[in-house]
């Protein structure tokens, strides 16, 4: 036995306890352990085998911490056959969250017991991988090929009842796993229930899987393990199950070897690491029961939304009764949408509605909030104004933030008297879906505020980054920085049209030109021009062509036309027919000769203007690791989840070629493309950004 396995016997009944905590990952001890359990069991003279987990979860997969490192026998495939082929009757007993190879486990097993809150899924494919213990080919033979293939493809949870219609979970009992599991043995030793190893039942019946193929292939956006994961179920319905188990073992590990299974689990572990920054061990958080939100514009009636979901009571100041109202209105608008969703009852709808929040119009009625946020107009003097009058009314220990995108955190807080207590908490629009919160921490923001910060976070489940204080943060300086590239080659030859379809092929959501139409080209517009007036650097390159389209009224998607016109709805875009006579014009007045771009340069350019940007911001710790800003991306702008973020990315693609291509980019404009110090460090000495986030772990 190992001490991952617990075993004991019980009259006829041995019990085999996963205890391997937090979540009963199969790693090797475990497999180890469960399959002596078994054999001393059958040694042992017993009837049936009980497997169940110990703490908060049965197995919630293979440990995704072993992918990659050399593989140690029994393997979990091995276990689960193992398993299965037990003389003996086995049963699980299931609570928590069954998951990828633990569901895989529980399907070897001869029946299967949950407790009413148990989930169970396969989500391998969001790891970049599939079920590689079975579960293409046991999952379609109990629950048949569409729930398989549905289960299988988005990786879903499912709830116990939903599992037990589906065929996946025998019977649902409240109870703990252990007590409920002992009632269910002896009621089918009892009834001498037989063994029913699910690799004996018949082929499941055959669908159109070239055409799920497809679907899939689509919906994952240049996403391979969801597509791949049909093929694995389609072997079930053509092969006898031995073969079927090859199938899926090859198709596993052709995607064992892919860059986007790295970039998946890079991100898997970063989204978890990302909130846990050494310098809070052990800090304080203040309390946090009610807070205020300033402004219930978009931005600030989604943040006071995000709020009321998660249990905070809110009190929402606006400039006038009316503006008080229209606030509510949009707050309403978002939580009818939640109710609509079965995410809130109509009671809930109404309690946060009518008693959780408040309106106000005077600041004084702030004075009790644990945390204000302001999400005014993005003007320092405006911001200003609110941080003296918020200075001046909230009680000591309050946390007071910002929602500024851009302006300095520091020179708001230093019209307080209490500047330790200021942060910024920039949120994303809309701010109770978007899931990206970055966390800006000031000179004079005390640590405590700072944990604060990320347990508002965690309490409105967000994915909170660190970041320092500089023009854009972490997220709008390297957006910026990227969207200037887009700038160049447009200049230069590329067309907003080619640039935006080469990224979305990359796997970006939108390109750059359809995501400024969706958030309104007066926005871009407002920083040409502010930054314009505040002097731009003789070296920087310059363009107004966007400039005549908002002159002419074209906003994008909120006035029908951008890029792009949107006379057919908002998902039908085609491009403006305006655009392209303007750049030239453009192009003809700087004198510039067009070229042709590929849409190979074109995404390197774009990358590497991201990831030398980036570069900058972790060597200038804006960003505290590699990792902070990956998760930045992919959250808050649409990276594609499996690349791992733009310094995961970087790291696959090679550092050394990237800093080689930025150098001779360098040549022809040598202010745009100056080289990140951080990434000449780390080629001169053979390491990469990894590396960095594994010293900051360590
Ligand atoms: C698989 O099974 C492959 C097989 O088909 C074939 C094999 C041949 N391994 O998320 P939390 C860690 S692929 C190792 O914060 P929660 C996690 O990193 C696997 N570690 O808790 C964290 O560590 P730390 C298929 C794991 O309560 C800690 O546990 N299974 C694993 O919010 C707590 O995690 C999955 O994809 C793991 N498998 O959520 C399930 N899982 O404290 C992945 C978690 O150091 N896991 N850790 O940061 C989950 O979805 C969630 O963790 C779970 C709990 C819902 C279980």
């Amino acid at each position: 036995m190992t001490d991952a396995i617990g075993y004991e016997l019980d009259g006829d009944i041995a019990i085999l306890k996963a205890q391997n905590p937090p979540v009963n990952a199969l790693g090797h001890a475990v497999r180890v352990g469960l399959v002596n359990g078994l054999e001393r069991a059958e040694r042992d003279g017993a009837k049936a085998v009980l497997i169940y987990g110990d703490g908060s979860t049965y197995f919630a997969g293979a440990d995704i911490r072993e992918f990659g490192q050399a593989p140690r026998e029994p393997g979990l495939p091995e276990v689960c056959d193992r398993i299965e082929a037990s003389p003996l009757l086995v049963v699980s007993a299931m609570h928590g969250t069954a998951l990828g190879g633990g569901l895989e486990l529980a399907l070897s097993t001869h029946y299967r017991i949950a407790v009413p809150s148990a989930k169970v899924g396969l989500p391998e494919v969001l790891l970049g991988i599939l079920p590689g213990a079975g579960g293409t080919q046991r999952l379609p033979r109990v629950a048949g090929v569409e729930a398989a293939l549905d289960l299988i493809t988005t990786g879903r949870h499912v709830r116990a009842d939903e599992a037990m219609k589906l065929g996946i979970i025998d019977r649902i009992e409240a109870g703990e796993p252990r007590e409920i599991g002992m009632a269910y043995v002896r009621d089918l030793l009892d009834a001498n229930a037989p063994r029913r190893p699910v690799s004996e039942m018949p082929s499941p019946e055959p669908v159109d899987f070239d055409a799920v193929y497809d679907a899939v292939l689509k919906k994952g956006r240049g996403q391979i393990s969801p597509a791949t994961a049909v093929r694995a179920v389609q072997a079930a319905t053509e092969l006898p199950f031995e073969q079927g188990i090859a199938r899926e073992r090859e198709l596993f590990m052709e995607l064992m070897n892919t860059d986007q299974r790295l970039g998946l689990i890079h991100a898997f572990f970063s989204e978890r690491a990302v909130g846990k920054l050494p310098e809070l061990k052990g800090v304080e958080t203040r309390p946090l029961n009610a807070i205020g939100v300033i402004g219930g514009g978009t931005m600030g009636a989604g943040i006071a939304t995000a709020a009321l979901l998660s249990g905070l009571s809110v009190t929402m100041l606006e400039m006038s009764p009316e503006a008080a109202e229209a606030a509510k209105g949009r707050i309403s608008g978002n939580l009818q949408g939640a109710l609509k969703r079965g995410k809130i009852n109509r009671e809930k709808f109404e309690t946060l509605t009518e008693k959780a929040l408040s309106l106000a119009t005077d600041y004084a009625a702030l004075k009790d909030a644990d945390l204000v946020i302001e999400a005014v107009f993005e003007e320092m003097e405006v911001k200003k104004k609110v941080f003296t009058q918020l200075d001046a009314v909230c009680k000591p220990g309050a946390v007071l933030a910002t929602n500024t995108s851009y302006l300095d955190v520091n020179e708001i807080a230093a019209v307080t008297s209490r500047p330790a207590d200021v942060i910024g908490l920039h949120f994303f629009s809309p701010a109770h879906v978007m899931k990206l919160l970055e966390i800006v921490v000031a000179d004079k923001t005390s640590p405590d505020v700072v944990a604060t910060g990320f347990a508002l976070g965690k309490r409105l489940r967000k994915i909170s980054v660190r970041a320092g204080v500089c023009d854009g943060f972490i997220g709008n300086r390297i957006l910026s920085t990227y969207r200037t590239c887009a700038d160049h080659m447009i200049l230069d030859g590329a067309s907003p049209y080619q640039i935006d379809a080469a990224l979305e092929a990359f796997g970006f959501a939108m390109g750059p030109f359809a995501v400024a139409d969706l958030a309104g080209l007066d926005i871009g517009y407002a920083v040409r021009k502010r930054k314009r007036a505040e002097g731009l650097d003789p070296r920087a390159r310059d363009s107004s062509y966007a400039d005549k389209l908002c002159e002419d009224g074209h906003f994008g998607q909120k006035t029908g036309k951008g890029y792009y016109d949107y006379g057919a709805g908002p998902k039908a875009r085609v491009p403006n027919p305006d655009v392209l006579p303007l750049i030239a014009a453009e192009r003809a007045a700087q004198g510039i000769t067009p070229r042709e771009f590929s849409d190979e340069e074109i995404v390197r350019r774009y990358m590497a203007s991201m990831v030398n940007e980036a570069a900058k911001v972790v060597g200038e710790g804006i960003a505290r690791r590699p990792l902070d800003v990956d998760m930045t991306l992919l959250f808050g702008y649409g990276f594609p989840r499996y690349r791992g973020g733009p310094l995961k990315w970087a790291d696959l693609e090679g550092l050394s070629d990237l800093l080689a291509d930025i150098r001779s980019w360098a040549e022809e404009d040598p202010y745009f493309w100056q080289p990140a110090p951080l990434l000449e460090e780390l080629v001169a000495e053979g390491r990469n950004f990894d590396d960095l986030n594994k010293e900051a772990a360590s």
